[in-house]
């Protein structure tokens, strides 16, 4: 069966159908609508088990009102849509919201000590109230919609303190958690001033699920260390007057639609033109947004030590990187801009030649539908971000490449993929020789060794695909108990 009867057939209803089903909640900082193509993994996952369940999609809007319909600063207007049978719930955000609560906390602080970036942090004090206000706006404006058998499952880092916020108005909900970035071990937590706070508001979720082995073991060092918290065996733990289950799900691809779209229209004349254009190269490719932690100038200088250590690459290799804009608003994206351009173009003064550019860089966004064809159409991706939760463009060049003629994944150790993709290239971003080695070696790997990796590469993305993840968190917390509310949850 297809994937989509295989979802409903698990679910066992049809949209809205069976109210013995409890319906599901998602909440994220922002939503999208389900019956269109989104541009991300998670977007495109989750639209399709709400859309094969029916339920709730909470988030931001999108939208910055200056002064907040209302006239209180911080309380947006809520608007609802209905999309099939997916209910869109969006707020607006005031601006100085939008400034404290996004641009300031959760992509100023909290991004970079997730992905171990001290140095980029801007503490600025003020901006954690408005983490905290714009939580309890998303609170305030969620739990009065919850029906009293909703599970609602919570994303991302932007909301860390939503599940607290919620117990604090009385709701009894199973609510589950998913950290789609890393979790740093316990000592550049504890960097955050208010960290204490922060993680006490992750302990008041039912299910925590993180991306990594090593993120749960961040995450249980952590509650053990400064909250004492018991280990009950199989996950579970008992921390702050509550029981928690914790769990590592790395998240997946949907790898039959990603296959599927790969023999699409779109997607092979992507792939022809990229064959045809370049007949005589080996392509290398690298999509990423363009962030700091993806490691982009450090690939670029390996890049640059392979055309230097190996000549035999001159006129052949061709990196096509492609970094979708992100965050324009925040500083460090500005810089790292400007330092990818300058490697890119003086990497191409240095080797180019008449009739070839070594690489070609495109500060812009490739259509979904055109991706599967450029991933096929290239031999290496180059995946070295130096921390990521789990990076599903390594699944997704896994999934789109031509098994009897497959590509090689070079990926970085730092990846959260890593721990389940043993069989790609791994390598440390920050060894430039050592990166440059693994691209050599992945641009003259046999056809066999390539097959071989390939398939059990390919084995584990189908085994663990987005259907699994959403399975396995929403099951544990279907298991889940309402708990015993013996003292009521205080706002902290
Ligand atoms: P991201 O940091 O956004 O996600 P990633 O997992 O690579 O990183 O997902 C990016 C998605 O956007 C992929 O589906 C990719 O195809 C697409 N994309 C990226 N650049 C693009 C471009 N230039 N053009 C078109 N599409 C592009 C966060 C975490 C990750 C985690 C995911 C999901 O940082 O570690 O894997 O959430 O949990």
């Amino acid at each position: 069966p297809g994937h989509k009867e295989r979802a409903r057939g698990r679910e066992g209803s049809p949209p809205n159908g069976d109210r013995r089903q409890p319906r599901l909640v998602v909440v994220s900082n922002r939503v999208a609508d389900p019956r269109k193509t989104a541009a991300g993994g998670l977007a495109v996952a989750l639209a399709e088990f709400l859309n094969n369940t029916g339920g709730v999609w909470f988030g931001w809007s999108g939208k910055v009102v200056e002064a907040a319909e209302g006239g209180v600063a911080g309380e947006g207007a809520v608007h609802t849509q209905k999309a099939g049978p997916v209910k869109l719930v969006t707020v607006d955000l005031s601006r100085e919201d939008y400034d404290d609560y996004y641009v300031g906390y959760s992509n100023g602080v909290l991004w970079p000590v997730f992905h171990y970036r001290l140095d980029l942090a801007d503490f600025d004090a003020g901006a954690i109230e408005g983490y905290r206000r714009v939580n309890q706006l998303f609170a305030r404006k969620l739990a009065p919609l919850l029906r009293p058998d909703d599970i609602v499952w919570v994303h991302d880092y932007h909301l860390i303190p939503l599940g607290s916020e919620l117990r604090a108005l009385g709701c009894q909900h199973r609510i589950g958690y998913f950290l789609h970035i890393p979790l740093p071990p316990p000592l550049i937590l504890a960097a955050i001033p208010g960290h204490d706070w922060l993680m006490r508001g992750l302990c008041s979720y039912d299910v925590v699920g993180l991306q990594s082995k090593a993120d749960l073991e961040h995450f249980t060092r952590y509650i053990q260390r400064e909250a004492h918290a018991q280990d009950l065996g199989d996950g579970r733990w008992r921390v702050f007057n509550r029981t928690l289950q914790a769990g590592a799900y790395p998240i997946g691809i949907d790898v039959d639609e990603f296959a599927a779209l790969t023999q699409a229209k779109e997607a092979q004349e992507m792939y022809t033109r990229m064959k045809r254009e370049y007949s005589r190269r080996k392509l290398l490719v690298g999509v990423d947004r363009l962030d700091y932690s993806k490691g982009l100038p450090q690939r670029m200088r390996a890049f640059r030590e392979l055309l230097h250590k190996y000549p035999d690459t001159h006129k052949s290799a061709t990196l096509i990187q492609i970094a979708s804009p992100s965050r324009e608003d925040v500083s460090a994206y500005t810089d790292i801009l400007h330092e990818l351009e300058s490697l890119c173009g003086s990497i191409n003064g240095n080797y180019g030649e008449l009739d070839w550019m070594p690489v070609r860089y495109m500060h812009r966004t490739v259509a979904r539908a055109r991706l599967p064809g450029l991933y096929r159409a290239c031999r290496v991706a180059l995946v070295t971000p130096l921390r990521d939760g789990m990076n599903l463009v390594a699944k997704e060049f896994i999934a789109a490449q031509d098994p009897a003629d497959p590509g090689v994944l070079v990926l970085s150790r730092f990846a959260g993929a890593a721990e389940q993709l043993p069989e790609a290239l791994l390598v440390n971003p920050y060894d430039t020789q050592g990166t440059a080695e693994a691209i050599h070696l992945a641009l003259q790997m046999p056809l066999e060794e390539r097959q071989s990796r390939h398939a059990a590469l390919l084995a584990t993305c189908k085994q663990y695909d987005v259907h699994w993840w959403c399975e396995s968190i929403l099951s544990a917390l279907r298991k889940a108990q309402a708990q015993e509310s013996g003292t009521p949850w205080l706002r902290l």
